[in-house]
């Protein structure tokens, strides 16, 4: 058979999400995510204009061959844009493939090597009570892993932080529908980096040594900023430091990794595995944090976690709420059938969101499923969609408190 219909759909219930729908001559339907947080629709303009024609008439069982002709066909290779796209194609070709055997696509991947995926959740707020706040909260839902982030002396509203009130939030969302510009954030590393350790110590008291703790540094540290706070953190004993340096500076993390023991996740920006050379060959990180929607999919993530795993590397595949629940059931499908499966990222999607998407994972004290229907389990619902327009939302911008623009 052939790819008959290729369709892009951009619907916004409560946030913006780009998904592709492949339809076979025969009428079997797959579903890719190509959403790309702030800057969705040049990636739904390189699917319809550029791609959309090229997929019609080819066999759609030949996915390492579609890969390759996307990513080698356009002489123009990487980037987040072009690898959304070709992560969307590569993702609902499985999709395909799992329908047509009939098969939960983890099976098609090597089978399950867990009963369920570890995951964690995000706890935040402005200050220790709040957060402390939420990640009772979490634990009470049965959570055993949580990102912890929270205000800074001296700073406003800042990255991972909720300012929605106490308890559990499942509603920060950083892409603001601000109109024409984005919003803009302060930042300052000096009050970051004195403020941050006596939080992880008070959570460490309150809650002993069991939870599982992690934090996202976001990019705003220089390497040597890093290696200090690495260093300084090692009593609190977190499940990985996230993110501490600028992703596209690889050999930053070896002044990291000299300082400290604590482990290092970074990859979220990242959209191929020529990103990742250096960090896993040298061992310079712990965890891979890329997602597979931002990675050229299944396809391209499978070929990167089996390399990191050969460095002793885990997966640690990013899952926010800009990552569709077809995104997520593709990063949970391959959670499942990994070895070197670490943890994953869970932010549930708004109820609007699960309107328009219907998934069949299952969540069970701490840890999710991607259910056994045939393919990647999710269904999407274009009239539900359809309902929900384009609207403009960005990522903020952020600024040192002199007005420099620094990473956000
Ligand atoms: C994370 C991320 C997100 C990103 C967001 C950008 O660790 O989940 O840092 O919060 O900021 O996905 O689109
Ligand atoms: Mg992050």
């Amino acid at each position: 058979m052939t790819i008959e219909i290729v369709d892009v759909t951009i619907t916004s219930p409560g946030r913006n999400f780009v998904t592709l729908k492949i339809t076979t001559s025969d009428g079997i339907t797959g579903l890719g995510d190509a959403t790309l947080n702030g800057r969705e629709l040049a990636v739904a303009a390189y699917l319809s204009e550029h791609v959309a024609s090229m997929l019609v008439g080819r066999d759609e069982d030949r996915i390492e061959d579609t890969w390759q002709y996307l990513y080698r066909g356009p002489y123009w290779r990487r980037g987040p844009v072009t690898m959304a796209a070709i992560a969307a194609v590569d993702m609902a070709l499985w999709d395909i493939k799992a329908k047509k055997a009939g098969m939960p696509l983890y099976q098609l991947l090597g089978g399950a090597s867990r009963e369920g995926v570890r995951v964690y959740a995000h706890a935040s707020g402005t200050d220790y009570a709040a957060l402390s706040n939420a990640i009772t909260g979490y634990k009470e839902l049965g959570y055993t892993a949580v990102r912890v982030q929270t205000g800074v002396p001296g700073l406003g509203q800042i990255y991972g932080v909720s300012n929605a009130g106490p308890g559990v939030r499942y509603d920060y969302e950083p892409a603001k529908r601000s109109g024409a510009r984005p919003a803009e954030e302060t930042w300052d590393t000096r009050n970051y980096l004195s403020h941050m350790p006596g939080i992880f110590a008070q959570i460490r008291e309150e809650f002993g040594t069991d939870l599982r703790i992690l934090h996202d540094g976001h990019h705003r540290m220089s390497p040597i900023e890093a290696a200090r706070f690495a260093k300084d953190i090692e009593p609190y004993d977190l499940f990985w430091l996230e993110d501490c340096t600028p992703g596209e500076d690889q050999t930053a993390l070896r002044l990291v990794r000299q300082h400290s023991t604590t482990p290092l996740a970074i990859g979220e920006v990242f959209n191929s595995v020529y990103d990742y050379q250096t960090l896993i060959t040298e061992r310079l990180i712990d965890y891979v944090r890329s997602a597979v929607t931002h990675t050229g999919g299944i396809t391209a993530m499978k070929k990167l976690l089996d390399f990191a795993a050969i460095y002793g590397i885990k997966s640690g595949i990013h899952g926010p709420t800009d990552i569709s629940p077809v995104g997520m059931a593709a990063a949970l499908h391959l959670d499942l059938a990994i070895h070197n499966f670490g943890i994953q990222e869970y932010m549930p999607h708004n109820e609007k969101t699960l309107e328009v998407f219907q998934t069949s994972f299952t969540f069970d004290e701490g840890f999710l499923h991607p259910g056994d229907l045939p393919g990647l389990g999710v269904e999407l619902d274009e009239e539900a969609a359809a309902a929900h327009e384009y609207t403009k939302a960005y990522l903020p911008v952020n600024r040192l408190l002199d007005g420099t623009v620094h990473d956000w």
